[in-house]
């Protein structure tokens, strides 16, 4: 049996990386052969595999841990995409805060599974309003000086560096970003895309598709500064269900945008962050609203809104924060309870979870 081609896709959050994989598995589908994405993160309800679905390409889920931690589940999941979905290339992410899949993802499968699955380049997405933190400037926003040492990490890993989000660049800054990137990671080759305008996506798809991993020597084990850096983040996922207490339809668009401004303000208040923040929205007959926010600074991003008015709808909001889980929490609870009270809703909530990286107990 030929083996499948399996390819690892880290970056920060909020850097693209689910949006990159669906734009290359919908070029690659049509190019080169089944892709399929597996979503993986910490916790479960992901809005990512949810968004992923929508775009009809096959995608699996591996969650509730990073796959470094989950071998066996990642090489039985490898095999049933090639076996059931006839998948010749797959790719995963890792969790926005995770480094050393190259050691424990890409090592073991060369070292165990060679003749089952090939290494695609270890890919790093990083997107250029992140990047300022560690570029001359050293850009202030507002995210604490260990995840700065995350973003250099996660580059340092790297056999490819994909500089995402190009659409709002200007040639001369992306110029600028790609001298800087050939200076801090030398070596690493550097590929600029746009995965939402679907620009410089063939060129990655050819360079991933033909090259392969160099299986540097790279391990965050015992590495101290990581584990810090992970200990400032906080995971919140949540599955809700929002109903017109008087039966008539609404305008769900301005309560998932008052929501996540209540978040916003609430986290404001307390001098914290959110550097990724996702809600996955669906009423009635496919009609869907996804949205992102990569903190507190910034606007929202929508990628589909609602196209008309509902009487309920289910979501799911996955929130990475720096922010204290219990607060955060609170936080949440007080935000859903003001949108009810502001639009007249019942308010189901079946499932919540919130831990700190580093929460005694956990
Ligand atoms: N302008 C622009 N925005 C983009 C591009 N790619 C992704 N985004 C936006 O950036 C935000 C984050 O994108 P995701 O693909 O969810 O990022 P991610 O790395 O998967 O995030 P996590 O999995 O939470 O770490 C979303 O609002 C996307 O629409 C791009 O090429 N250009
Ligand atoms: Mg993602």
């Amino acid at each position: 049996m030929e083996p499948i081609k399996f390819m690892v896709v880290s970056g920060f959050l909020g850097a693209g990386k689910t949006t990159t994989m669906i734009a290359l598995a919908e070029h690659m589908n049509a190019t080169y052969g089944e892709t399929a994405i597996i979503a993986n993160d910490l916790g479960a309800n992901l809005v990512d595999t949810s968004l992923t679905q929508t775009s009809g390409c096959t995608v699996t889920e591996i969650a509730s841990g990073c796959i470094c931690y989950q071998m066996d589940n990642v090489v039985d999941q490898l095999r049933r995409l090639r076996d059931k979905d006839r998948a010749v290339f797959v790719m995963s992410d890792i969790p926005g805060c995770g480094v050393g899949a190259l050691d424990h993802v890409y090592h073991t499968l060369a070292r165990e599974h060679a003749d089952e699955f090939q290494l695609a380049p270890f890919t790093v997405i990083t997107d250029p309003e992140r990047l300022r933190m560690i570029m001359p400037e050293k850009a202030d926003i507002n995210l604490p000086e260990e995840l700065v040492y995350l973003l250099q990490l996660q580059l340092e890993e790297a056999d490819l560096v994909v500089l995402n989000k190009c659409d709002l660049l200007t040639d001369e800054e992306q110029a600028r970003y790609v001298e800087f990137l050939k200076t801090a990671v030398p070596d690493i080759p550097v590929l600029c895309i746009s995965a939402r305008e679907k620009t410089g996506i063939a060129e990655l798809a050819d360079f991933i598709t033909t090259r392969g991993s160099a299986l540097k020597n790279f391990s965050v084990r015992d590495n101290h500064e990581f584990e810090q850096a992970e200990a400032k983040l906080t995971w919140y996922n949540r599955r809700m269900y929002f109903k017109a207490a008087d039966d008539g339809k609404i305008d769900m668009n301005a309560v998932v945008e008052d929501l996540i401004e209540e978040i916003r303000m609430g986290l404001i208040e307390r001098k914290r962050n959110v550097p990724h923040l996702k809600t996955f929205a669906t009423s009635g007959n496919g009609d869907f609203n996804k949205a992102s926010l990569i903190g507190v600074d910034y606007d929202i991003e929508y990628e589909q809104q609602f196209l008309r008015d509902h009487k309920n709808m289910r979501m799911i909001i996955n929130a990475r924060a720096v922010c204290e889980s219990r607060p955060l929490a609170r936080l949440v609870d007080d935000a859903v309870d003001e949108v009810c009270e502001r639009y007249g809703l019942d308010c189901q909530v079946f499932f919540t979870e919130c831990f700190g990286m580093a929460d005694e107990g956990r």
